[in-house]
């Protein structure tokens, strides 16, 4: 750190939490909800940690008093969730259930009373399985007008009570998942479906995004992205090729769509020449280039190391199953994916200057800080995070959670997020994942992220108790005071 003094967080910075419908809400078949993929996917065996699903979870549904009750003593300043689309239409694309609303409408009700800003997050992963069926999901143009309707609703409904708005959470991270690792839904291993898929989204986006401008003029709207930095492993400039190119796969290839409304270059040369390319319209080129965030959601856990591929093959077997099965931000081409064109030209790689997690994830604080002057330099949008966290096994030990571990990592970041503030980045606020413990989407109960204990486990929902954490109490005191303790 080379400031003497660093500069302080503005007066109505957004101190918050967040979480996502289908990891904390339960009640995943009352007042008229219909099913959305995650509720069928996670009934199949085999697909979840120990088959855990959201029917349940943390049963924020019925207990949403008692939780914001704990945010507002916890002093929160912003709350995001994210609404869940078949809550709302349970088809997802005909009639509007008033009782899927409603319920919104309470939590948005509750948390503006104890002067929470709510930040809502459109779509957060739940696709309504009737839609998946029927167009088959984000593989065809056709969920577009659904998509707007549902939109359209949630505009007309909030736009008098919520300000900030995020239309896709980690679009970069769930059509990976979902279209070319095979561990979300639709559980599908095809690049060049991953490639449509994603650019029907970027159109969904552009779409949302044009309607919140003439229904919603006061309010901000932007994507949510999973954004790390990228690193070369050493300074030979064969691997600092690499970190150029895995920059291109793993991040400029869905940021400069969404800031600049155009394809990098280099990157869709690639896939057209390996015949892996989406097909984008004029009138695509034209819808792209007229949507424009009002700010952009950065998700950061970590980075990515790359090398140049010096054997000509991927990196080991062992190593790359164990980065796709639990790390969605490592985009390393599987053996069995040879024909990607990232294959030759970069190998993610570990970090030999950074700890990991107990799930082998990064822990890498000053590439927080790399992130968000990367991002606002070359995009220049105010930067809101939307997530940052510690995935961890906590425990309740004589009523009590120490979670000092959590502490320490939270503040570090907090620590870098005002460097990167004192270096000229402008920022709107900062949500850690997660308020209280919630389901993880592949690590069940067992991998903990929150400020509040929910006594549940992957067999047993038990009682369901909310039990603060150490981290809450220091969180409550950091709010306090603005942050001027870091
Ligand atoms: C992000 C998602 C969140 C959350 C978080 C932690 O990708 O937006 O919904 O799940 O990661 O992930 P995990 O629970 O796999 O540790």
């Amino acid at each position: 750190m080379y400031y003497q003094k660093l500069d302080e967080f503005q007066k109505n910075f957004l101190w918050g939490a967040a979480s996502a419908a289908y990891q904390i809400e339960g009640a995943y078949q009352e007042d008229g909800k219909g099913l959305s993929i995650w509720d069928e996917y996670a009934h199949q065996p085999g697909n979840t940690f120990k088959g855990t699903t959201g029917d349940v979870a943390i049963d924020h549904y019925h207990r949403v008093e008692e939780d914001v009750a704990l945010m507002a003593k916890m002093g929160l300043k912003a709350y995001r969730f994210s609404v869940a689309w078949s809550r709302v239409i349970p088809d997802g694309e005909g009639d509007v259930n008033e009782a899927g609303l409603a319920f919104y409408r309470k939590l948005i009700t509750l948390l503006k009373q104890n002067q929470i800003e709510p930040v809502l997050t459109i779509y957060h992963w739940d696709l309504p399985l009737a839609l998946q069926k029927k167009y088959n999901g984000w593989g065809s143009r056709e969920i577009i007008p659904a998509f707007e309707k549902y939109c359209r609703t949630l505009f007309s409904a909030f736009k008098d009570d919520v300000k900030y708005w995020v239309t896709f959470n980690e679009q970069n991270v769930f059509t990976s998942m979902g279209y070319r690792w095979a561990q979300h839904p639709p559980k599908v291993t095809d690049i060049k479906r991953m490639y449509a898929a994603n650019h029907i989204i970027n159109l969904a986006n552009a779409t949302a995004i044009n309607l919140f401008h003439e229904l919603v003029p006061n309010g901000q709207i932007g994507p949510s992205f999973g954004y790390g930095p990228v690193y070369p492993l050493t300074g030979d400039p064969n691997d600092v090729l690499a970190a150029v190119n895995a920059n291109d796969f793993n991040n400029n290839w869905w940021l400069d769509v969404y800031c600049r409304g155009e394809y990098p270059y280099f990157m869709l040369k690639q896939l057209q020449k390996a015949g892996i390319a989406p097909e984008i319209t004029a009138d695509d080129q034209v819808l792209l280039k007229s949507a424009k965030p009002d700010f952009l959601g950065i998700n950061y856990y970590h980075g990515g190391t790359v090398q140049t591929n010096r054997l000509q093959k991927p990196v080991k077997e062992a190593e790359q199953k164990d980065f796709s099965a639990t790390d969605p931000y490592l985009m390393q081409p599987k053996a069995d994916q040879a024909q990607s064109p990232e294959v030759p030209m970069f190998n993610s790689v570990s970090n030999p200057y950074l700890d990991k997690t107990a799930w082998g994830w990064e822990i890498d604080p000053v590439g927080f800080r790399v992130a968000l002057r990367q991002v606002y330099e070359k995009y220049r949008l105010p930067l809101f995070v939307t997530e940052n966290g510690l995935g961890a096994v906590d425990e309740l030990v004589d009523g009590k959670v120490d979670d000092q571990y959590r502490i320490d990592y939270l503040a570090q970041h907090v620590k870098t997020m005002k460097e990167a503030i004192t270096d000229g980045v402008e920022m709107i606020g900062y949500c850690a994942w997660s308020f209280s413990d919630i389901l993880s989407w592949l690590n069940g109960y067992k991998k903990r992220y929150g400020f509040v204990y929910v006594n549940r486990d992957d067999d047993s929902q038990k009682d369901l108790k909310r039990i603060p954490k150490a981290s809450y109490y220091w969180y409550q005191q950091l709010i306090a005071q603005n942050g001027a303790q870091i």
